[in-house]
């Protein structure tokens, strides 16, 4: 049975893995309740019943073999019957290791779980699953154990669905805190694996202490550009720091590199209270992390649990995953400050060595020759020694896992998560989506038969939903119509009168009415079907703020956005979704709005009616030609940053010269609408669902597939709790139409997003990007990324410089060695004969 009509999510766990435990170091963080503790908050918010629940079995003797050397098994399978002070005799050869009798069993239990998990999401019993599980294994390497593991769990299985499976692509995500350079070896010069690792470095002086956690590290052979390392060289790194990492290298690359599985070793040492850490993501962020990633792969992602020593943080953080994984809706996170400089020079970093083998990462400027910056130098720092060159011979039996001083910040940090914990709104609504429309709108016709924007439209859209069985999934709101008073919050009385007044009027003398306006018509139940629009709109929005469905899909016509406060325009009568923004605004006036535009054309009515407004976040991608596209002019320009209290809330994507695909609409989504949405914060996501840019669509001659549009519902749906109202606006191939709105209806309704293929921006897509990047940065930090990097054959230089001057000091050191020799000889010499 495949996962779509059972369990979504498997769930590897297993009591036997809490029996081993450092018994001479009772300060020693790698404890038994790493694993049972997250478990019980997984019970204790019913997740775990909801799962399909995988046995631990041991890795049999191929699996081991797979990633480790024999002799390194054999010495752990003959720990089993060892003395105590045996296992401590050779806890002393590895870096912070310790052995235990059970310690074999544990690790092989480890590893067979994952190995189970993984493969049952590639034989698509489940969609995905969690591995909540203890040895670790991302700095377990060939031959040797290191920093709590044995066996190297997420490489082995990533070694097996390559083996057994045949993948081309995986994509290995490292949230551990510590980089796994266990991993990084396996993989490091294979690109059908990407290692990607965010840890903390601090130029290496952060254990494990490698020149190769650097940034400069990206794999070798074929597989260069495939090993990512983002080293953090400061601690206190939260929730903004690692999103910009997300948004601005993970995410892209991965996005073009299309994986076909992803395996995520989960640490949660990175969360706010871990001594081992010392950093500040909070729970809810892994769950936004996760809906993320969950959008590429088909969502077949895999949560292999790796470090975590605060068992508060770990487990709230464990159990946020798994219900994220599960499909409910990432907890909002709030108050994104700006990402910490230090962090944006690693994150620009990593760029500049990977830009050449990544074309998604092309947002930065290149340095002139002739100019001169920071990030025309390369690591390592001078005065750091690491164990790359001299690995210590023995080690502390009682090392410490964190330093003293931590004690006296574990009350402050405790009371911080408690209140992290009771401040997540894990509010699940009964319905995952609303839906609603109303025939009313049928009825809403061009009396010349010629335009495009027709009843069909709305009627095929329907049956489609219908007919490939999401409309019977969702809950039906009931419809209805708009009071005047409603639409007096967006139009001026005299607008609402005189289209009230072509109620029932006959052709002829409604054409005097309707040549006042721009591509407009009007017919007799134009009001009607108008306020039914708009009506429905609310009503989908009322099922929201009530708490009835987490998301809602208005099918409505005729559109709105082009729609001004005293003029219909393009198609549109009256402003559904400025009016819904209004609505929602005086209902509940401390929720912040935001609207994401994507019709093809720009939401020039929308824009008009927030433009001052800074509670109301009006976003709007939209072909725009140099002014020369409907709606013509300056309107839809980047330029337009909104007035006043409002400026910067009002962003424009105007896409100039050309055709746009999913690579530009992907590129802008990371780049410009995820960065500014985070940073802003909304409580509720309204989107102006417009399906013109669609391939196919007669009026737009863009590329955008029905599957991208089912990615950036995805990715708003991440907002807001997701609280996400998507009314229908253009769209005019009306098979396209309705093949995009179901699938973005499946995809609110928590199916599985369909893979696009590997997805770029296409140049003149980056040049418009990069244009609003320049506008918008002054007003959002979360933008700051256009610096000037150097090119590769200025890094080369540098790199030739350094090597050059290696070389001498290794000369002058001999020198010197030779000179005290001489000095030696000399003294020799001196001795006096008798
Ligand atoms: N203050 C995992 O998280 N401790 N292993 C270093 C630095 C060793 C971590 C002490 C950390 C090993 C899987
Ligand atoms: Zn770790």
């Amino acid at each position: 049975m495949a996962f779509s009509e059972g369990v979504r999510t498997g769930l590897v766990y297993d009591e036997r893995l809490s029996r081993h435990f450092n018994s001479w170091n009772p300060k020693f963080v790698e404890v038994p309740e790493r694993v049972t503790d997250p478990f019980a908050v997984c019970e204790k918010y019913l997740l775990v019943d909801r799962c399909k629940r995988i046995e631990c079995r041991p890795a049999s003797d191929a699996e081991m073999v797979l990633k480790h050397s024999s002799e390194m098994i054999e010495k752990l399978k003959s720990t089993h019957d060892m003395t105590e002070d045996d296992l401590k005799e050779m806890s002393t050869k590895y870096d912070y290791i310790y052995f235990h009798p059970c310690i074999f069993e544990n690790a092989q239990l480890a590893l067979g779980g994952t190995i189970e998990l993984v493969t049952s999401v590639l034989r698509d019993e489940v969609r995905n699953g969690m591995a909540i599980i203890r040895p670790p294994g991302h700095h377990a390497q060939h031959n040797t154990y290191c920093g709590y593991c044995y066996f190297n769990n997420v490489a082995t299985a990533a070694q097996v669905a390559l083996d057994d499976f045949g993948l081309q692509r995986i994509l290995i995500v490292d949230w551990d805190v510590h980089h796994g350079q266990g991993t990084q070896y396996m993989f490091y010069d294979d690109p059908r694996v990407i290692y990607f690792s965010i840890h903390t470095y601090d130029y290496g002086r952060e254990w494990p202490f490698l020149r190769e956690s650097d940034y400069d590290y990206i794999g070798t052979g074929p597989g260069r550009g495939y090993n990512i390392n983002v080293p953090l060289n400061k601690t206190a790194c939260g929730n903004e720091e690692y999103m910009a990492i997300f948004q601005q290298i993970l995410l892209p690359i991965a996005y073009e590199f299309s994986p076909e599985l992803i395996l995520v070793s989960a640490g949660y040492d990175s969360a706010i209270g871990c001594p081992e850490g010392l950093m500040e993501v909070t729970p809810a962020m892994y769950a936004h992390f996760i809906s993320l990633l969950s959008s590429l792969a088909t969502g077949k992602i895999c949560l292999i649990q790796e470090g975590g020593y605060c068992l508060k943080s770990l487990s709230e953080s464990i159990a946020l995953s798994l219900r994220a994984l599960l499909g409910d809706p990432a907890p909002m996170v709030q108050d994104f400050k700006a990402s910490d400089d230090s962090v944006v020079e690693s994150i620009l970093n990593v760029i500049k060595l990977l830009r050449p083998y990544w074309k998604c990462l092309q947002f930065q400027d290149t340095l002139k020759d002739s100019e001169q910056n920071g990030y025309l130098d390369l690591p390592p720092k001078e005065g750091v020694e690491f164990y790359t060159d001299c690995m210590p011979e023995s080690f502390d039996l009682y090392q410490p896992c964190y330093e003293e001083d931590y004690e006296d910040q574990r009350h402050e940090l405790y009371e911080k998560i408690d209140a992290l914990i009771r401040n997540t709104n894990l509010h699940c609504a009964p319905n995952s989506v609303g839906i609603v429309t109303d025939s009313n709108m049928l009825l809403h016709r061009d009396p010349s038969g010629l335009c495009e924007e027709t009843d069909r439209r709305l009627s095929v859209c329907c049956d489609t939903l219908r007919s490939k069985g999401f409309w019977k999934r969702c809950q039906t709101i009931p419809e209805r119509q708009a009071t005047t008073e409603e639409l007096s919050v967006a139009h001026t009385p005299d607008y609402i009168k005189l289209i009230r007044k072509t109620s029932g009027l006959s052709e002829e003398s409604i054409e005097k009415y309707q040549s006042t306006f721009q591509s407009v018509y009007l017919c007799k139940d134009t009001y009607l079907a108008a306020t039914s629009a708009v009506g429905c709109l609310l009503s989908a929005v009322d099922n929201v703020l009530i708490g009835k469905s987490q998301a809602s899909v208005a099918v409505i016509r005729p559109p709105g956005h082009h729609a001004e406060p005293n003029a219909a325009c393009g198609f549109c009568i009256f402003n559904n979704v400025a009016i819904a923004a209004k609505y929602i605004r005086q209902q509940t006036p401390t929720k912040r709005v935001l609207i994401v535009d994507w019709d093809l054309h720009h939401g020039n009515g929308t824009q008009l009616m927030f433009y001052d407004d800074p509670s109301v976040l009006f976003i709007s991608i939209h072909r725009h030609d140099c002014g020369k596209y409907f709606p013509c002019g300056c309107y839809g320009s980047s330029s337009h940053v909104g007035r006043g209290q409002g400026r910067g809330y009002n962003v424009n994507i105007p896409w100039n010269n050309g055709t746009r695909g999913d690579g530009d609409y992907i590129a802008a989504f990371n780049q410009i609408v995820m960065p500014i949405a985070y940073q802003f914060g909304p409580d509720i996501v309204l989107v102006s669902a417009g399906f013109d840019a669609c391939v196919g669509d007669m009026l737009g001659h863009y590329e955008v597939t029905p599957a991208c549009y089912a990615h950036l519902t995805a990715m708003l749906k991440t907002l807001a709790n997701g609280n996400l109202i998507m009314a229908l606006e253009g769209g005019y191939n009306i098979e396209c139409t309705a093949n995009a709105m179901s699938i973005c209806v499946s995809v609110l309704l928590g199916d599985a997003v369909p893979s696009v293929a590997s997805v770029v921006p296409c140049n003149q897509g980056v040049a418009d990007i990069m244009k609003v990047l320049d506008v918008q940065k002054k007003y959002w930090s979360a933008l700051k990324y256009r610096e000037a990097l150097p090119t590769t054959k200025q890094l080369e230089s540098v790199l030739a410089a350094k090597e050059a001057k290696k070389l001498e000091q290794t000369r002058t050191n001999e020198e010197c060695v030779n000179a005290k020799s001489d000095k030696e000889r000399e003294t020799v010499e001196h001795i006096p004969h008798c």
